[in-house]
């Protein structure tokens, strides 16, 4: 099931949650800093024993002080003019975002597996949010649809801002209709 919801995403009990990291798994602001002042000292270390991750890829870590089990940090396209590939980019985020956290739904022999995303890039990396939103729900369907295994793995898109919130309630209820004229 692919879902919205409005939250502070550090608070929430889901299995996995998705941190917008940058490159150097530093702390940094906004979703990032965060989550790495609630996680407490140990995710620094883990995240510099990893050292970087390149934009579109995607590194788990313990989840350490959060209610949840662990965390992905993927690193999201700082938008320039829509011209750096950022679209392939943003879409890479939630496409290895969601390819990791099957692995470890399988790993860890389990059923189902929630995983909340925030809305990548559209913060501090400035991706227009309409666009971001768009992205991240046709990635998501789309892995789904080629593997459909996949579909163990509930999806929720926690949105901190209310205007994103708006944006996914009005995307998600626009994909359904789209199914439903389709079947
Ligand atoms: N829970 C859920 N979403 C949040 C929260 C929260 N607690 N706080 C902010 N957001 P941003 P980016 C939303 O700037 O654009 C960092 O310094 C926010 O409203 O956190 O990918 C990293 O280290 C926005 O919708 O990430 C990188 O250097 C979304 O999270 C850089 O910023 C993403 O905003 C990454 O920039």
């Amino acid at each position: 099931m692919i879902s919205t919801l409005k939250a502070d995403i550090t608070g929430l009990d889901f299995d996995i949650i998705v941190n917008a990291a940058n490159s150097r798994l530093l702390p940094g602001g906004g979703v990032c800093g965060a989550i790495f002042s609630k996680a407490g000292k140990e995710l620094e270390e883990e995240c510099q024993k990893i050292g970087h991750c390149q934009t579109g890829q995607a590194v788990i870590t313990d989840a350490y002080a959060l209610p949840c089990k662990a965390i992905i940090h993927t690193v999201g396209p700082i938008y320039k003019d829509g011209k750096h590939n950022e679209a392939e980019f943003l879409s890479a985020c939630y496409w290895n975002s969601l390819s990791l956290a099957y692995n470890y739904m399988r790993m860890h022999e389990m059923v189902r597996l929630t995983l909340a995303f925030p809305c990548i890039s559209t913060g501090i990396y400035g991706y227009p949010n309409e666009e971001a939103c768009k992205i991240a729900i046709s990635t998501v369907k789309k892995l789904m649809s080629q593997y459909p295994d996949a579909k163990a793995i509930d999806v929720i898109f926690v949105c901190y801002l209310e205007k994103d919130y708006m944006l996914y309630k009005k995307e998600l209820r626009r994909h359904e209709i789209n199914r439903r004229s389709i079947a």
